[in-house]
């Protein structure tokens, strides 16, 4: 029985590496948000997937969640002897990659096609396919102005308020043909949506046309794990963004976002006052330890089978 994830980086990468616990590693597909994706120093850089293939092969910075764990910094301490751009790092071993990635495409190769590669070469068991092989850039139009996504996450930490969010290129980009597969394999058990950022980590991929139809032609139930534990966002700018967006912090705000796609949603305990208006079950979702992302693979996917 197959799973297909929609995911973003680090969140997602959890319950990715969860999934992986409770399922045969072959039967998992993560389709991969690629809108964080840019080129730095004329490098293409595709940090949701590469988290995903770091964390799946168990080379995953443990502190920071992306980048290697086994890393060393000559080149960022180097290039900034030289006066360059230094506000996003890049790690000596995390370099091959990159480098790898952007001749590959040079030459032509897809995205999916090289990542499939890379993925293998790290020892990653499960696939992991890019949600297009078009380039889609998110971008945030701030109170400083519209900012590329990095320039917003990395280099000014998410601080500018935002009143708005782009994806580039989305309309005129098409899902991966694995990924199109992948929803529609006949033997799909289901479809999970990670707990990743929903506004900049999983709407970049629902933005794609094609994935909304693909979802809706899906006969397995579709189940998000609510990125909110205790009212909060686990990580990143998620609490920030909706209080600036005027969405409130609930659970029912996120049932709210995925209305008409998802069938249930996992959650840590019910919001206090209105009741969620969709299936739901709960569980811990805060994913620290290796039970913690098992336990909460196998809510997600119990959810999904009471709901097929
Ligand atoms: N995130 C940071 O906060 N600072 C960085 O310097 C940084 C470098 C980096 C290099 C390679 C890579 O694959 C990811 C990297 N990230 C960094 C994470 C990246 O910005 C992601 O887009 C965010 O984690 C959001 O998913
Ligand atoms: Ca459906």
């Amino acid at each position: 029985s197959k799973v297909v994830l929609l995911t973003g980086g680090v969140g997602g990468a959890k319950l990715a590496l969860g999934l992986e616990a409770v399922l045969d590693p072959a039967d998992l597909t993560s389709i991969v948000n690629t809108g964080d994706d840019f080129v730095h120093l004329g490098l293409a850089i595709s940090p949701d997937i590469d988290t995903l293939a770091y964390t799946l092969s168990g080379k995953a910075s443990v502190a920071n969640g992306w980048g290697r764990e086994d890393e060393s910094w000559a080149f960022m301490a180097t290039l900034r002897e030289l006066g360059g751009e230094d506000w996003f790092l890049l790690g000596d071993r995390d370099l091959a990659l990159h480098t790898i990635r952007t001749g590959a495409l040079k030459r032509g190769e897809s995205l999916s096609a090289i990542t499939a590669r890379l993925a293998r070469a790290l020892g990653v068991r499960s696939a992991i396919v890019p949600m297009s092989d078009h380039i889609v850039s998110t971008f945030v139009d701030t109170d400083e102005g519209p900012l590329a996504f990095q320039r917003y996450f990395v280099e000014r930490r998410c601080a500018p308020a935002v009143h708005a969010i782009r994806f580039e290129g989305a309309a005129a980009a098409r899902p991966a043909p694995a990924a199109l597969a992948a929803l529609a394999d006949p033997s799909l058990r289901a479809i999970l949506i990670a707990p990743s950022n929903p506004f900049l980590s999983v709407d970049p991929i629902l933005a794609v046309p094609g994935f909304a139809k693909a979802l809706r032609a899906a006969k397995a139930p579709i189940v998000a794990v609510s990125p909110l534990v205790d009212g909060k966002a686990v990580k990143g700018p998620t609490s920030k963004l909706m209080a600036e967006l005027a969405i409130a912090a609930s659970h029912a705000s996120i049932a709210a976002h995925y209305d008409g796609i998802i069938d249930g949603l996992l959650i840590d305990r019910p919001d206090a006052g209105a009741p969620l208006s969709i299936a739901f079950a709960e569980t811990d979702t805060m994913m620290v330890s290796a039970a913690d992302k098992a336990r909460v693979a196998r809510a997600a996917l119990a959810l999904a089978d009471s709901l097929a």
